[in-house]
């Protein structure tokens, strides 16, 4: 048996249309076995929307990766109890622009049954190369290894790490107890970027990684990676501008971006036949762009934090 990649995604039935493009364009260049984990929980007592992703969703992408290796898997994790305990009753972070699933990989030290090493991905990126060269970085005397983050080490400071794509070393992380820490740290300090922050700040050994693997500008010749975070944009005035990999109009029309179409062909086949798993609507962005947007002034303008 082959060594398998390990990856773990994190998140609502929201972002499923965006793990199904991350994982049918890492099916396209990698086609050894793959360990994919999701980390997911149930928080309709806060919001309804706040649904957890099922094990119908599971089945689909045990589907979509057995087409290429039989040896692949796909497990789902419930976190919503150790959520709760954790992090929720007490979280000053939690009541923001962003959802509370950003703080599901930082519970993962507390899930039975992860594999040592493994691979975070963002829902919102598409992967251009063979993702077995992101796993196979030597990171065993490391706890994480991030890239660069493109507007933080403008605004925030010049080593600040972009939380997208991260490479783990959960013994490590344990040792440390540096998700502990990163933890009581959203939990007791507010943050503009909670999760990012904290990683950033309570993570000691971090191994910076190459801008190919978390390419959150444009795609080079290189890039294994792009992600699709949100941009500034100066013209004609100051603003922000946020389209997600699975907006297909968006992507062509704005961004002018052909180069994976034929995953959206897949997608959008894969999307048809499930309706019922998949979301019509995608955009709950407003709030965070709103708060994004007041960052991004407030810098400008150096009256903010
Ligand atoms: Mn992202």
């Amino acid at each position: 048996m082959n060594k398998s990649v390990n990856i773990m995604f994190c998140g609502n039935d929201k972002v499923f249309d965006g793990m199904v493009i991350v994982v049918l364009s890492i099916i396209k260049y990698y086609k050894g076995p793959l360990n994919i984990n999701i980390l997911t929980m149930d928080l309709t007592n806060i919001e309804k929307r706040f649904k957890a992703i099922n094990e119908e969703h599971r089945e689909l992408l045990d589907s979509i990766v057995h087409s290429t290796n039989k040896e692949s898997s796909v497990t789902l994790h419930d976190l919503t109890d150790i959520f709760n305990n954790e992090m929720n009753s007490n979280n000053i972070n939690i009541d923001t622009h962003y959802t509370p699933y950003i703080f599901l990989r930082l519970l993962s030290d507390k899930v039975d049954g992860l594999p040592d090493k493994l691979i975070y991905l963002d829902c919102d990126l598409v992967v251009y190369d063979d993702i077995s060269q992101l796993f196979n970085i030597d990171i065993t005397n490391y706890e994480i290894a991030m890239a660069k983050d493109f507007y933080g080490k403008f605004f925030i400071n010049p080593r600040y790490m972009n939380s997208g794509v991260v490479l783990m070393n959960m013994e490590k992380i344990k040792d440390n107890q540096s998700f502990e820490k990163a933890r009581a740290m959203c939990n007791t300090k507010k943050m503009l970027l909670p999760d990012q922050t904290a990683l950033n700040k309570c993570c000691k050994y971090k191994l910076l990684l190459k801008n190919k693997y978390n390419e959150q500008n444009k795609r080079h010749k290189d890039t294994i990676i792009r992600h699709y975070s949100m941009k500034i944009k100066f013209f004609p005035r100051p603003h922000l501008l946020n389209i997600k990999p699975w907006e297909i109009e968006r992507i062509h029309d704005i961004y002018k971006i052909y180069d994976y179409d034929d995953i959206f062909e897949q997608y959008s086949e894969i999307k048809k036949e499930n309706s019922n798993l998949m979301q019509e609507f995608q955009k709950y962005e407003g709030k965070q762009k709103t708060h994004m947007l007041r960052i991004f002034r407030d810098k400008i303008t150096k009256n903010g934090r």
